[in-house]
């Protein structure tokens, strides 16, 4: 082999032997709420050790609805705070903004031209956000193929996130797929990684729709991550149940409340199943249950919404560790990007 030809296997399969590399985004789109940390968040601080980790704030993703800027540019920094606050370590995560590294928007347009915009059209998310919008932007549609970009240009096997993203994935890896049959091995075939329980985590005031930061205004629909204690057992109080008293997780729709609650004390308590209903065995009725999530959320929340607070009084550090992260990917991505653009056909000379 030579060495172009190992340069090219190395940028095509990740860069340390053995280690699995691991890529996931969030948007800095509003306030973030539980249900990212569970789905997401949680699981990233958890299995950061032996992993090779990029964890992206993905500002171009969030762009594909309005957003006001200088509301952006806070909401940016205040994720990248939140990231670090939740326990994510710098020197074993590299942790970056999307739009800093110009491979990312690149390797979106690249891949547009390899993907069917059929795929694009079907996507539940896109079907969704744009019933919301006065008018849907190219973007909207293109987000999948942007998100494949990101995880594709770092060769992750893994792409730790909630079940709403499970379409996303799954077309990243039709894309690298695709984009393999045509030019060749190029791309690793990444696997989404999903919560067994928590994957979903649902609005507390309407437990048939997912909790969303874009909702999270909306009074009782979320736990926010910055909720004080008060706010926090305020909103679990409120939480809509129904109107029986059995304590036991279920598919149930019509018990999808309780289920909720239930399914959050199990995260964050790291129970399993049978010993979170023992928990409740005697319990007084649903009040009893939201006093004890609630607890429970306020315990988890209370040190990540401090040392988020101390971050953010020192906005050039955290700008300095988003310039360390960025230059890290940038060292990745870039080398991928040229030669996905060799193989393309876009570089005069071929290396
Ligand atoms: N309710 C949820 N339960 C479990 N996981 C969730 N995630 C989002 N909501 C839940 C996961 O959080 C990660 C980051 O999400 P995102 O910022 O990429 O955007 P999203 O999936 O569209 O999340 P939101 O909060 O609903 O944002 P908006 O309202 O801006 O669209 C992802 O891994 C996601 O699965």
């Amino acid at each position: 082999m030579t060495t172009q030809e190992r340069e090219r296997e190395t940028a095509g399969r990740g860069r340390v032997e053995g280690v699995r590399t691991v890529f996931s985004g969030i948007q800095p789109s509003g306030d973030v709420q539980l249900g990212n940390y569970i789905g997401a968040i949680k699981g990233w601080v958890d299995r950061q050790e032996e992993k090779e980790n990029y964890f992206c704030i993905v500002d171009l993703h969030a762009l594909t609805v309005p957003q006001d800027p200088e509301e952006l540019r806070f909401q940016t920094r205040s994720l990248a705070a939140m990231l670090f606050a939740a326990g994510l370590d710098p020197e074993k995560c590299t942790i970056f903004v999307q739009s800093h590294v110009t491979a990312h928007a690149e390797a979106c347009w690249l891949l547009n031209c390899v993907t069917p915009i059929g795929w694009l059209e079907r996507m539940t998310q896109y079907k969704s956000k744009a019933e919301n919008q006065e008018t849907i932007s190219t973007g909207l549609l293109d987000y999948p193929v942007l998100m494949a970009g990101d995880i594709l240009l770092y060769d992750a096997h893994e792409v730790p996130v909630g079940e709403d993203q499970r379409q996303h994935v799954e077309l990243a890896r039709d894309i690298a797929q695709r984009f393999n049959r045509i030019y060749g091995d190029t791309f690793v075939v990444p696997e989404g990684v999903i919560p067994e329980i928590g994957g979903r985590v649902m609005g507390l005031n309407d437990p048939s729709v997912k909790m969303s930061k874009s909702h999270a205004h909306i009074r009782g629909h979320a736990v926010r991550m910055l909720d004080d204690p008060k706010e926090i057992e305020r909103s679990i109080k409120r939480a809509v149940t129904d109107n029986g008293n059995e304590i036991r997780f279920s598919d149930d729709p019509e018990r999808a409340g309780v289920n909720n609650l239930l399914g959050i004390f199990k995260v964050l308590t790291g129970l399993d199943e049978a010993a979170v209903e023992a928990e409740f065995a005697n319990a007084r009725g649903y009040g009893d249950l939201k006093s004890r999530v609630a607890e429970v959320v306020i315990d988890a929340l209370t040190p990540i919404r401090q040392r988020h607070e101390e971050l953010m009084q020192d906005v050039d550090a955290l700008d300095r560790l988003l310039e360390v992260g960025a230059e890290r990917a940038e060292a990745v991505a870039g080398p991928k990007l040229d030669a996905v653009k060799e193989l393309m056909g876009l570089t005069l000379t071929k290396r």
